[in-house]
């Protein structure tokens, strides 16, 4: 079990079993106090079979102190941190971090969920006209280390496809969820945002693009939502 720590050292505990735990967080590598550690999550991110752990990092501080951190498990229960030599030593103010396959190549590649550094900022809505003339969410000429970020896996590299990928924005990221909501084969991304900006739901192309389609598919006002629960099977449909 991995405790995270914003202003002390993660934990981690060894499971003895019987309920009993000991603590190998020295012995393990993954004592650190550096950065202010928000998300923690689990995932076989270099696909060895061994589960690693990607940590976030947000806060006011330097951009340096915000980087992201992924140690990878060596198999005796010790780890590396190698986020930079995967290309994941991201510094965004982010929240939390979601692996999933975008492309079905069988490795797991990466959303990360980000936030912009005043949560009042998230109040403020920007509208500009489209090619039609109608009015749409203008978002700020700078948006680096505030939108959420899409990481593609190639061989063990993560590229960084955000604007490729068209899911550049800069809603305050809560939460997200990760589902093949239209059961086309690829795994779609639902992202729950706080203040005026609405959610996103991010259907996969299947090309590497993502189109939002939350406003075509839920005509309700934004949702503050803290967190999310679409995994529920309503009457015997198994539809999510
Ligand atoms: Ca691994
Ligand atoms: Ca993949
Ligand atoms: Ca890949
Ligand atoms: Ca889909």
């Amino acid at each position: 079990m991995f405790l995270g720590g914003n202003m002390v050292s993660g934990k981690m505990y060894l499971n003895l079993g019987d309920f009993k735990f000991k603590d190998i967080t020295k012995a393990s590598g993954l004592e650190n106090i550096r950065g202010f550690r928000t998300g923690v999550n689990m995932a076989d991110v270099n696909g060895d079979g061994h589960i690693d752990i990607y940590v976030c990092a947000g806060g006011r501080y330097t951009d340096d102190f915000r980087k992201n951190l992924l140690y990878i498990n060596n198999g005796n229960s010790t780890f590396t941190e190698k986020a930079a030599e995967y290309g994941l030593a991201d510094m965004s103010y982010s929240t939390q971090s979601y692996f999933l396959d975008i492309d079905n190549d069988g490795d797991l590649d990466l959303y990360l969920l980000n936030h912009p550094p005043d949560p009042k900022e998230s109040n403020n809505l920007r509208l500009e006209n489209d090619k039609d003339g109608k009015p749409k969410i203008a978002l700020s000429p700078n948006l680096t280390f505030i939108t959420d970020r899409l990481y593609r896996n190639d061989n063990g590299k993560f590229k960084d496809i955000t604007e490729k990928s068209g899911i550049l924005n800069e809603a305050f990221g809560l939460s997200a969820d990760v589902a093949d909501f239209n059961e086309d084969g690829f795994a779609d991304i639902y992202v729950c945002n706080d203040y005026v900006k609405p959610d996103n739901l991010y259907i996969n192309n299947g090309d590497g693009t993502f189109t939002d389609k939350f406003k075509i598919i839920f005509n309700i006002p934004p949702s503050h939502l803290w967190d999310l629960i679409l995994r529920i099977s309503i009457m015997t449909d198994a539809w999510i």
